[in-house]
């Protein structure tokens, strides 16, 4: 995949964009905090974060009186960056209330911003859905980038391929041989088509009382799906731009959704890359699971896996224990870390 490269003049621009941005919003920030404090606020409760708009979140109350209500928060500027699925102590006001504390995480995704700052995309999650497609047609090492995340957090990944009845003659073979290099490596991967409705409820068996969140890229009928397991859930489904068969990027921010008989879905925005340049090569390099049994037992210490003699990974791959495509997705990787 290959980096998005901005010219300095153009990531300063963007900077001071952002800090004329941060400005504003401490100034109206700071606004909101002075009438919080003069408003009369209800008992501290716990919730979950359902929704951050930025500005404004929704809350859900997990106790008290109204428990399950939605309820629209300003958070004290005092507590770090909140993300969907967090555990937070927040108070009742009006029209709006307050969230005042953010309870530790069990584990969290993030991913870099076009800036490079590390933002959260979901916490106390279980499982993450990498979601795929025939159309749009899948990015190049995106599928790994995701597997690398989800190892280094401890999530559980799921290969999960939309859109079945798009397969055909053309595409068929080659997104079989996609999904096969993930069968090998023991990732569970499963095929649906939310439009048809095939393979939807093994699906609904894999979230069951689970806290999964639904990533990839945009189009790939993310928040389809959730319409097909949720029908009263009604997001947002946007059309794919008849120029390039791209997605539009129809949700803007992920937010959580219920299952009555027990778990928890989180959808989230599509993204166009996935950058692991926060990562570095030991974190890198375990991300690729099949490649761990093989790591340290190199002819050389500080072998780089590319043309030394003596390389186990590269024996591996002549005894047909790693495919080659992984190999090259890594090196690709590899080329855009920061060290
Ligand atoms: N043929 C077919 N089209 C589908 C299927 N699922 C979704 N689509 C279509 O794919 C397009 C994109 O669906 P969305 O659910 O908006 O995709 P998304 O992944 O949520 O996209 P973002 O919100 O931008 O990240 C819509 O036109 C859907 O109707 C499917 O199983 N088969
Ligand atoms: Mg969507
Ligand atoms: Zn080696």
């Amino acid at each position: 995949m290959k980096k998005k490269q901005l010219n300095r003049r153009q990531l300063w621009r963007i900077q001071k964009m952002q800090d004329v941005y941060a400005q504003r919003a401490a100034k109206k920030q700071a606004k909101i905090e002075e009438s919080l404090n003069n408003a009369a606020l209800g008992e501290e409760r716990k919730g979950i974060v359902i929704s951050n708009f930025g500005q404004q979140l929704d809350i859900e109350a997990l106790d008290g009186e109204n428990q399950g209500e939605i309820y629209r928060c300003f958070q004290r500027s005092n507590i770090e960056s909140l993300v969907t699925g967090d555990y937070v102590i927040w108070q009742e006001g009006d029209p709006v209330g307050v969230i005042i504390a953010v309870l530790p995480r069990e584990n969290f995704l993030e991913r870099p911003s076009s800036l490079g700052e590390l933002r959260p995309v979901a916490a106390n999650i279980d499982q993450i859905i990498i979601v795929i497609a025939p159309l749009p047609e899948p990015h190049a090492n995106l599928i790994d980038r995701y597997l690398v995340a989800a190892e280094h957090y401890q999530l559980s990944p799921v290969l999960l391929m939309n859109k079945s009845d798009l397969l055909d003659d053309n595409n068929r073979r080659e997104m079989e041989e996609l999904l096969s290099i993930y069968r090998d490596i023991d990732y569970p991967v499963l095929c649906v088509s939310s439009k048809t409705g095939a393979g939807m409820e093994e699906l609904k068996t894999l979230l069951d009382d689970k806290t999964s969140v639904f990533v990839g890229q945009s189009g790939v009928g993310k928040s389809a799906m959730i319409n097909r397991l949720l029908p009263a859930a009604n997001t947002q489904v946007g059309a794919l731009s008849e120029a390039r068969d791209k997605g539009r990027h129809t949700t803007t921010s992920a937010r959580l959704y219920h299952f009555t008989e027990g778990g928890d879905l989180i959808d989230s925005p599509g993204i166009r890359e996935f950058h692991l340049e926060h990562l570095d090569k030991e974190t890198l390099l375990n991300g690729f699971l099949e490649f761990r049994p093989f790591l340290g037992h190199c002819k050389f210490r500080d072998c780089q896996h590319d043309k030394e003699p003596g390389c186990r990974l590269k024996q591996a791959i002549e005894d047909h224990q790693i495919n080659p495509l992984r190999m090259n997705s890594f090196r690709h990787i590899l080329q855009t870390l920061d060290s």
